[in-house]
Parts: C-alpha cells; sequence; structure tokens
C-alpha cells in the first residue's frame, strides 16, 4: 500500500528538489509514497488571480480567503478516491512530535495546506476541519518548510523507506530519549580523544555507557523529555 501526499501552496517549486533528494526520492522510487503538488492560486476566481485580502475589521497583514482554498481542496479530493487526512501548517496548531508523524504514517494519504500571509479565514478551519500543526515556536512566513517538516519526518516512517544501514537507528526518537554522543575515525583529531570504552569491544559495557549518556543528557537538556520519560518509567 501507498501513502498518497498532496500538498497545497503558492509555491510548487520549493517542494520540487525537496521530493527529488534523499529519503524522499527513494522512498518515491520504490512506490512507497506519491507526492501531488497543487498551486493554490490556480484556484484564484477573479482577474488579479487573487487568494488572499485585507482583514475584515482591520489590522496588518493579508489573510488567506475561503474560495480558493475551499475549491482548491475539493478538486484535489476528488482526484482520487482515497479519503485525505487534512492538515493545516499554522503555529496555532497542535505541536507536531514523533508520535504524531507516527500516527501519520500509518494514513493512506495526507492533504498537506501550506498558507502564506497573516493567517487564514477563520471558516477555512472551521469548513474544512482539518488537523493544524505548528512545528514549533518561531515564527514563519508561510507553511512551506513546515510542510517538508512534517513530510520528511512521516516518510522516513514508511516501511522501507530507509536502507538497511539506517533501519536500526530509527529507534532514536521513539522512547522519547535523546541519542548518545557518536565517534567516528580518526581516533585522534587535533587532541581530542574518544572515551576509551567505545575501543574495548565490551559490548555490554558499551551499551551501558551509552544508555547512561542518553540519560544524563536527556535529564540535562530536555527537562521535558526527562519528566515525560520518567512520568512513563513510574507508571
Ligand atoms: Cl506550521 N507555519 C508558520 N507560518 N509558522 C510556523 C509554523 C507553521 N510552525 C512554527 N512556525
Amino acid at each position: 500500500m501507498s501513502l498518497r501526499i498532496d500538498v497545497l501552496t503558492l509555491f510548487p517549486e520549493l517542494f520540487g528538489p525537496f521530493f527529488a533528494t534523499s529519503i524522499p526520492k527513494r522512498a518515491a522510487q520504490k512506490g512507497l509514497v506519491s507526492y501531488h503538488l497543487t498551486n493554490i492560486r490556480d484556484f484564484a476566481n477573479d482577474k488579479h488571480r487573487s487568494v488572499d485580502d485585507a482583514p475584515f475589521g482591520g489590522g496588518p497583514g493579508m489573510v488567506m480567503m475561503c474560495p480558493p482554498m475551499f475549491d482548491a481542496v475539493e478538486a484535489v479530493e476528488r482526484q482520487d478516491p482515497a479519503v485525505a487526512t487534512r492538515i493545516l501548517l499554522t503555529p496555532q496548531g497542535r505541536l507536531f512530535d514523533q508520535s504524531t508523524a507516527e500516527a501519520l504514517a500509518k494514513e493512506n494519504r495526507l492533504l498537506l495546506i501550506a498558507g502564506h500571509y497573516e493567517g487564514f479565514d477563520e471558516r477555512i478551519i472551521e469548513g474544512l476541519s482539518p488537523m493544524e500543526l505548528s512545528i514549533g515556536d518561531y515564527v514563519l512566513s508561510g507553511g512551506e518548510l513546515a510542510a517538508m517538516v512534517v513530510i520528511e519526518a512521516v516518510v522516513r516512517l514508511l516501511p522501507g523507506a530507509l536502507g538497511a544501514e539506517d533501519g536500526a537507528a530509527n529507534e532514536t526518537f521513539a522512547d522519547g530519549l535523546l541519542e548518545y554522543p557518536q565517534y567516528t575515525r580518526p581516533r585522534d583529531f587535533r587532541g581530542m580523544g574518544v572515551p576509551d570504552i567505545l575501543l574495548s569491544g565490551n559490548h555490554q559495557a558499551i551499551a551501558d555507557w551509552r544508555l547512561q549518556q542518553r540519560l544524563t543528557r536527556t535529564q540535562n537538556r530536555r527537562k521535558d523529555l526527562w519528566q515525560a520519560y520518567e512520568n512513563r518509567r513510574l507508571k
């Protein structure tokens, strides 16, 4: 079974190189996923091809308007009978995380809506009932980069998307701990060495050290993840 990903955007050209590179490309070549880009502006219905307008009540910026957005979503959904999970990228959304990525990777079809400008007419959310996702507490001018973040995180979870060598590395965030520090050749670089234990050949000792590193790193750097980890452990 293959995942269909539709992206509605005003800047479809941003996605071409992303879909044509690395894991997203390999997954499509393997038939695990297909990508479908739609320019929202193609559904504008005035002669200026407007997709946004000034907010009622005044204020700065422009607001994405309803008609092109609804027409675009409805036209794209008609292209395929598979029911789409609609996702709107917005800083007002729920914070995107690994468990959301895992849930989305089980869907048949995702329809991501990336807007620009100050925001969306609220009736887009009321009428289309999308899942609203944010990728973090900072401001982006548009949802395109956020859509790529979501797609990247989801596609690499599709069974068979990662090669044999990176497959095991998939565990990284799955248990909610940060990763242990890693080293490769050379053993000495500008006077900086490698922890002796990693050169000891003692696999149990190495595994113990790595787990300890993950625990202390998470505790020191990410109190939020550490708290969640402890709560799960005590349950
Ligand atoms: Cl999803 N969109 C925009 N415009 N800014 C963001 C974001 C999304 N997530 C964090 N900042």
